[in-house]
């Protein structure tokens, strides 16, 4: 699967769990839930959860501060040998919390130097983080990328906020498809691998999702992962309460197929949490709550 590559990007992503389908077998991941707010909101998102860009609607993740995160990694990596990459990605948007992110990444790029950064983001902050981003030695970005049409992102956000105000609509779509996209670029130019997540909505941006991948792919990105919809009543979506289905495992896997021509898809996503720690599909975050990393020390 890694033989295509140079070997810069093989050193990248051959001990990555998200980036390379074999190393997930292998490696861990973990995530520390610093970063509360956002700076938009998706009809497919209930505030009081996880960021569903990333991770699996409808879980409370654990809120860290920087230095609470910065402890537990060291608690991780001293018990997970296999924890090669902390990411953020949540429960809000990593980049609207920039503060609470770039300390925890400042931190350990100094005190475990080891260890693989890599961070998620709606991309509506990223063109202005793109800088510091780099400074902090960050190999793996994912941006989360629905549409590069307005009338159809007009469907998917109903605000952002944007130079402060509150601005909604198609206009507000495409705001953030051109910061998205802009960010890409940055990125690409940077060497920093981009993986593009994009959410599958039958009947919003189904069909519009291979276009997508080859705009974004054109554009230098690594990875896409088309990830279904979950949108569940009971978790208050405006996509739940509204009757929006997700798609079947038949619909997504098409459209996956659909996006792969020369692509790289990413299939072995499991839409973790924000505070998830060890293997993708695995949740050890229960052994290393603050109060049992207070234990270990
Ligand atoms: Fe985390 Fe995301 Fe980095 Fe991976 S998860 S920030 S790229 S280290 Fe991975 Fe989890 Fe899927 Fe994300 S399986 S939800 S793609
Ligand atoms: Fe929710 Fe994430 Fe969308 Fe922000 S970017 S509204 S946290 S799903």
């Amino acid at each position: 699967q890694l033989d295509h590559l140079t070997d810069e990007i093989r050193e990248k992503v051959q001990n990555h769990p998200c980036y390379s389908e074999d190393a997930h077998h292998y490696f861990a991941r973990m995530h520390v839930a610093v970063a509360p707010a956002c700076n938009i909101q998706c009809h497919y998102c209930n505030r009081k959860y996880d960021c569903a860009n990333e991770s699996r609607p409808g879980v409370v993740s654990e809120l860290l501060t920087p230095d609470q995160a910065v402890k537990k990694t060291k608690a991780v990596a001293a018990n997970i040998p296999q924890m090669t990459v902390l990411g953020i990605a949540g429960p809000g948007d990593p980049l609207a919390n920039p503060e609470r992110t770039f300390e925890t990444f400042r931190r350990l790029s100094e005190e475990a130097p080891d260890i693989k950064l890599c961070v998620s983001t709606n991309g509506l902050a990223l063109p202005d983080a793109v800088e510091e981003l780099s400074k902090h030695n960050i190999d793996h970005v994912t941006i989360t990328i629905n549409c590069v049409d307005p009338e159809i992102g007009a469907k998917i956000y109903p605000w952002i906020f944007w130079e402060n105000r509150r601005i909604k609509g198609k206009k507000a779509a495409k705001i953030l498809i051109e910061q998205q996209q802009k960010g890409l670029e940055m990125l690409v130019a940077k060497g920093i691998l981009v993986k593009v997540n994009s959410v599958m909505i039958p009947g919003v941006n189904d069909k519009h999702l291979a276009e997508v991948s080859r705009i974004v792919k054109s554009k230098g990105a690594f990875l896409h992962n088309v990830m279904p919809l979950i949108a569940e009543a009971e978790h208050g979506t405006f996509y739940g309460v509204m009757g929006q289905r997700g798609p079947n495992a038949q619909e997504l896997q098409d459209l996956q197929d659909e996006c792969s021509g020369d692509m790289n898809m990413m299939r072995h996503c499991r839409q973790c949490r924000a505070d998830a720690v060890g293997l993708l599909g695995e949740d050890r975050g229960d052994e290393f709550t603050l109060d049992k990393i207070e234990d270990m020390e």
